[in-house]
């Protein structure tokens, strides 16, 4: 379904009166008016994160049944399934924009829509479990409890359980890293060599430097974005690097060292053309990432069909379906 255009979309009074409100700190409302400019950005950051959240599942998902214990394998599965349940309250808040999320998750199906770059890696090992919770979904909460103060009140509100869950997270898998920290030498050397290979791709998650970032200027102005990537990214640096330290882990950065003047832990740069190459569908797994979830879409269609038919019979006997 194409997002209807508004009447008056480019009347510099409405334009005026909506900035007005931004900058009062107002939230916007689905029903509010709003630029067309703004409801495509939004919709753009809302369908991203809603199909990152779903191909999310799949790094993780390869290793629920080989967890180590029921008491892992059981927090594994509940992780999985919440990241089922963020795609789904943020396709529906997508929704309040004016776009169907069939076209939106279409387009995740036909590899044009983009999501996050971290999913287009390999889980190697068991630690990649931990390291993820911890670096991955750190990062994500990083990032997201800022959106959690976004303009747009849906995408705010979603955003807010989104980090309870995200918390429980990164708790598991820093708790994964810990146990593996204080374990056996080859246990060790296991967590050590995920942190090496996870950790450049979590800060590349924050998205491009901001002299590169076309999208940065609009949406901190519309006040959708409250930090540039760069901030967030530098942040999430100052709060992980005391985390491997207290369980012993090298970050792969000979350049990682603190800054006594501006209290940041200043780091080395990120290979830019390998986030690039990521993004345009050539890293190491973006090809299986999206077999599998059409793979998984078509084996679901007869249960799609089921649904259906069955809410066409409750709407023919004048019932509604559970
Ligand atoms: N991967 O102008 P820029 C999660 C694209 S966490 C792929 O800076 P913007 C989870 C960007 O879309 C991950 N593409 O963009 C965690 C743009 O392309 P288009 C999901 C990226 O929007 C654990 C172009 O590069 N979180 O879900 O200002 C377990 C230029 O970038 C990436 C979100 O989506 C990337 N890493 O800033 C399970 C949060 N970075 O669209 C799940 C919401 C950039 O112009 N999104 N690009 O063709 C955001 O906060 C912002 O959209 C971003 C990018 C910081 C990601």
């Amino acid at each position: 379904m194409e997002q209807k255009p508004i009447p008056g979309a480019d009347d510099p009074a409405l334009i005026a009166a909506f900035e007005a409100r931004i900058a009062s700190g107002e939230s916007i409302e689905p029903k509010d008016w709003m630029p067309e400019r703004y409801r495509k950005q939004l919709t753009r950051m809302m369908s991203q994160h809603a199909h990152s959240e779903i191909v999310g599942m799949l790094p993780e998902g390869n290793w629920v049944t080989r967890a180590p214990s029921l008491r892992r394998k059981m927090s594994l599965i509940a992780k999985v399934q919440d990241e089922a349940g963020h795609g789904l309250y943020i396709y529906c808040g997508a929704e309040t924009l004016g776009v169907d999320r069939h076209d939106l998750f279409n387009q995740l199906l036909n590899g044009t829509a983009k999501y996050s770059s971290i999913f287009n890696y390999p889980t190697l090992s068991w630690a990649d479990m931990g390291v993820i919770g911890w670096l991955v979904d750190g990062a994500a909460i990083v990032n997201q409890t800022v959106l959690a103060k976004t303009s747009y009140g849906p995408y705010a509100r979603a955003m807010v359980r989104i980090c309870k869950e995200e918390n429980f997270h990164k708790r598991q898998g820093y708790e994964i890293c810990a146990t593996l920290a204080s374990g056996t030498p080859a246990q060790q050397a296991m967590l050590q060599d995920a942190v090496d290979r996870i950790w450049w791709p979590s800060l590349a998650m924050f998205g491009p430097s901001d002299k590169d970032s076309p999208n940065t200027g609009e949406l901190l102005r519309w006040k959708v974005k409250r930090k540039t990537n760069d901030e967030l990214r530098q942040r999430f640096v100052n709060l992980t690097v005391p985390q491997a330290q207290a369980i012993g882990l090298t970050l792969p950065d000979p350049d990682l060292t603190f800054n006594a003047e501006t209290k940041n832990w200043d780091f080395g740069e990120i290979d830019w053309a390998e986030f690039f190459d990521v993004i345009k569908g050539n890293g190491p797994c973006n090809r299986e990432r999206l077999e599998a979830r059409n793979t998984a879409h078509d084996d679901g269609q007869w249960i799609r069909d089921a649904a259906t038919a069955f809410a066409a019979k409750h709407a023919k006997r004048g019932v509604e379906a559970p």
